[in-house]
């Protein structure tokens, strides 16, 4: 018997692109059940070609669940995972609530897909979306010269924020267009008024330097994910990581600038040769032919795209390059239907 699926969140927007992924992969699932909240119950949705009608969350519709993945807000998962696992279905969560939880691996199927088979309290994370964006690269980096340290600089689009982030965008856009503004302190705030959505600071004309909430000294928990997150699936827990994280004007697809720093010395030659060769990793790396990745081109794909590869001029040890990923595919929806492709796989295997 094929394992039956249920989707939590499946009205949000990365359950909204997972139901588009599990249409496209390999049909693998027996039944797949939508869950949301009672808000959007009653709704269809189509997945694999199918309208399939959105039920309310409650304990009762995990009832012969094997593998659940929740897409929802930190709380509601707290909340819901562990009584689906307690119903017996392996959780793959996409939020924040448990990435931490050393009873939890935290999986990137290319990088530690062994991870996933310890889960003793039932629940397997997905890690945030500007760490899944670059840890592929890294990875694949990483297993050839050894990670010391990075420092990234984050650009990350606006539905990183959900549904809201992107409506807030479209808003500020409509507000600033055809205008002269962008020339005069305060002029796009203005313009913009209390139209900036989920975000502290107008987003259209603007960058903002600042993802996330408030973390200690001077940090935002973005910053703080992305070094403990690294950390843990890369298994180095004394990795030194800095990064700063901003919100730009892109609907989907996160950028980073990484520098990383190795162990051991670095030829353009061998990260070419590494990064065309790994899974999920695209280089795209020709600027005299202007060709690097750009959020605009990404978006909608599966790989991260990688480009402006070169090995820092004062350090033999560092590599300077620019990765893009789609936050929505990649970055969560498409890493929690790989991680429950592994799990559907176990069921296969007994
Ligand atoms: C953001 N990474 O882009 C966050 C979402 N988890 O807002």
């Amino acid at each position: 018997v094929r394992p039956t699926l249920a989707v939590v969140g499946a009205t949000g927007a990365v359950g909204t692109v997972l139901l588009q992924i599990l249409s496209q992969h390999a049909d693998i699932w027996g039944e797949i059940r939508l869950i949301a909240s009672p808000r959007s119950a009653g709704r269809k949705l189509a997945v694999r070609g199918e309208e399939v009608e959105v039920l309310a969350l409650s304990e009762d519709v995990f009832e012969g669940v094997d593998v659940a993945v929740f897409d929802v807000p930190d709380d509601v998962s707290a909340q819901w995972a562990p009584i689906a696992a307690a119903k017996g279905a392996v959780v793959v969560d996409n939020s924040a609530a448990f990435r931490m939880d050393p009873d939890v691996p935290l999986v990137v199927p290319e990088v530690n897909p062994h991870a996933v088979r310890v889960r003793p309290r039932g629940i397997v994370s997905v890690p945030n979306c500007t760490t899944l964006s670059m840890i592929v690269s890294v990875g694949a980096l990483h297993a050839e010269f050894g990670l010391r340290e990075l420092v990234v600089s984050s650009y990350q689009a606006v539905s990183g924020a959900g549904l809201a982030g992107i409506a807030a965008l479209r808003e500020q856009l409509k507000l600033v267009a055809g205008t002269e503004l962008g020339t005069t302190p305060g002029d796009v705030r203005r313009a913009v008024g209390d139209a900036t959505g989920p975000f502290p600071e107008p987003v259209a004309l603007n960058v903002v330097p600042w993802v996330g909430s408030v973390a200690d000294d001077g940090w935002s928990s973005e910053e703080m994910k992305i070094r403990g997150e690294s950390r843990k699936i890369l298994d180095r827990p004394d990795l030194r990581v800095s990064a700063t994280c901003v919100r730009v004007p892109v609907v989907t697809t996160h950028s980073l600038a990484v520098h990383a720093r190795f162990e051991n010395e670095i030829t353009v030659e061998r990260a070419y040769e590494i990064l065309s060769t790994s899974p999920g990793v695209v280089l795209f790396d020709n600027p005299a032919a202007g060709e690097f990745p750009t959020p605009a081109d990404v978006v909608g794909t599966d790989p991260t795209w990688v480009g402006r590869v070169r090995r820092s001029l004062d350090d033999a040890f560092g590599l300077e390059f620019f990765v893009c990923g789609d936050n929505l595919r990649k970055g969560s929806a498409l890493n929690a239907a790989q991680i429950a492709e592994l799990i559907a796989a176990e069921w296969s295997a007994s």
